[in-house]
């Protein structure tokens, strides 16, 4: 069976995914500041004071859930998480759908040989290489060059931002799937050629199209917001998802945008050749 396929095997939370994507369909959205919900953190953009981590801290490779910590919404030390409140606090803070965030979670007590609804992890643990963290990241050096995934590299992300063409109504940067795309394909093709235990299976493929792609539906592609998340992994003042779907953005919806990239990322390389 194809990888994507097989991940996607799950099918009661694919038909609990599919009935998320009508209700989406069929009810209003939400309104502007009401994306996370009244009593949640980050309600009408009021998100709790941000501290970087501390020596001793646990942090990982993805700058979302590590952003979860420095705001004290995750425990601040990254340490001691439930699968089940990983799930919860990314669909009140992002708005991803229920489905999303028990996938990914009991996806990744599984590569950790954890059990999804009794034990709790380290965020470093998320970073296991080849699980979901992979090569040729937008915002980490491959692990054969920095064994360490839990910050970013600040040239990358740099970079990545400076490729940004699109300009929203108010002239302000965006950056576009084919933005994302075009950097994607010079990763991977300067960590092919520079490093000598580069990997990236089908599977990575798409998991990093799909970590891109949260930065188009979740973050609007809007270069300010992205420089503070991925930089200081700190969530803007005032900022929420751009994603207002009642129910969240579904694995559905956001395999769109993730094959959408990963054509154009495959695209930009073959050029390239
Ligand atoms: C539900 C739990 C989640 C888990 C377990 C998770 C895990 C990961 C991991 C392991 C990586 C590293 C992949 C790599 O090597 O590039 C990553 C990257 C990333 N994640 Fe997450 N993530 C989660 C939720 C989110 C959410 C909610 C967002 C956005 C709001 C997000 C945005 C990103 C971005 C932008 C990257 C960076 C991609 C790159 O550097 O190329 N993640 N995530
Ligand atoms: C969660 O992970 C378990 C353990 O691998 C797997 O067997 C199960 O199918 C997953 N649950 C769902 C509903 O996908
Ligand atoms: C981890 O958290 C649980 C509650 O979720 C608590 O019972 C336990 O004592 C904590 N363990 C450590 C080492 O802090
Ligand atoms: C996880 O633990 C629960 C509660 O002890 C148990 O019922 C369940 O079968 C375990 N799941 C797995 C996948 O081992
Ligand atoms: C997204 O970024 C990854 C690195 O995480 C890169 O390898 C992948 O090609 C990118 N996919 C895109 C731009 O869609
Ligand atoms: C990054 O990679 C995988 C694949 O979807 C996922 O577990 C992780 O949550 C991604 N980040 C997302 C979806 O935001
Ligand atoms: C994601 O998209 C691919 C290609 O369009 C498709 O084969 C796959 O079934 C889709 N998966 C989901 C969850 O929609
Ligand atoms: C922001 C938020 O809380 N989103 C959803 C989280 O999951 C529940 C349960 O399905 C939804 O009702 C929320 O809308």
């Amino acid at each position: 069976m194809n990888p994507i396929a097989k991940l996607f095997q799950s099918a009661k939370v694919f038909t609990w995914d599919f009935m998320l994507v009508l209700v989406n369909t069929f009810t209003p959205n939400l309104k502007s500041g009401e994306v996370v919900a009244q009593g949640h953190p980050g309600y009408k953009g009021k998100w709790p004071d941000y501290q970087p981590p501390k020596d001793g801290d646990s942090r990982c490779a993805c700058p979302a859930l590590n952003a979860l910590a420095n705001h004290g919404i995750l425990p601040r030390d990254g340490k001691n998480i439930s699968f089940k409140e990983m799930g919860r606090v990314v669909n009140e803070s992002y708005n991803f759908a229920p489905s999303f965030c028990f996938f990914v979670p009991n996806y990744s007590a599984n590569f950790m040989n954890k059990n999804y609804s009794k034990d709790t992890f380290d965020l470093a643990e998320l970073s296991q290489h080849n699980a979901i963290e992979h090569d040729a990241s937008l915002t980490r050096e491959d692990t054969h060059f920095n064994a360490d995934q839990s910050k970013p590299h600040i040239p990358f992300v740099e970079e990545l931002l400076s490729y940004a063409t699109g300009k929203d109504s108010e002239g302000r940067a965006l950056l576009t799937a084919d933005d994302i795309a075009r950097y994607s394909a010079k990763r991977r093709a300067d960590s092919q050629a520079n490093n000598p235990e580069f990997s990236l299976e089908t599977i990575h493929k798409f998991f990093s199209s799909s970590n891109n792609s949260t930065m188009l539906r979740i973050f609007g592609g809007r270069v300010d917001d992205l420089r503070t998340m991925l930089v200081e992994e700190r969530i803007p003042e005032g900022w929420e998802s751009v994603c207002q779907a009642r129910k969240g953005l579904t694995m559905a919806s956001f395999n769109r945008t993730a094959m959408t990239v990963e054509k154009a990322t495959t695209k930009f390389l073959a050029k390239k050749d």
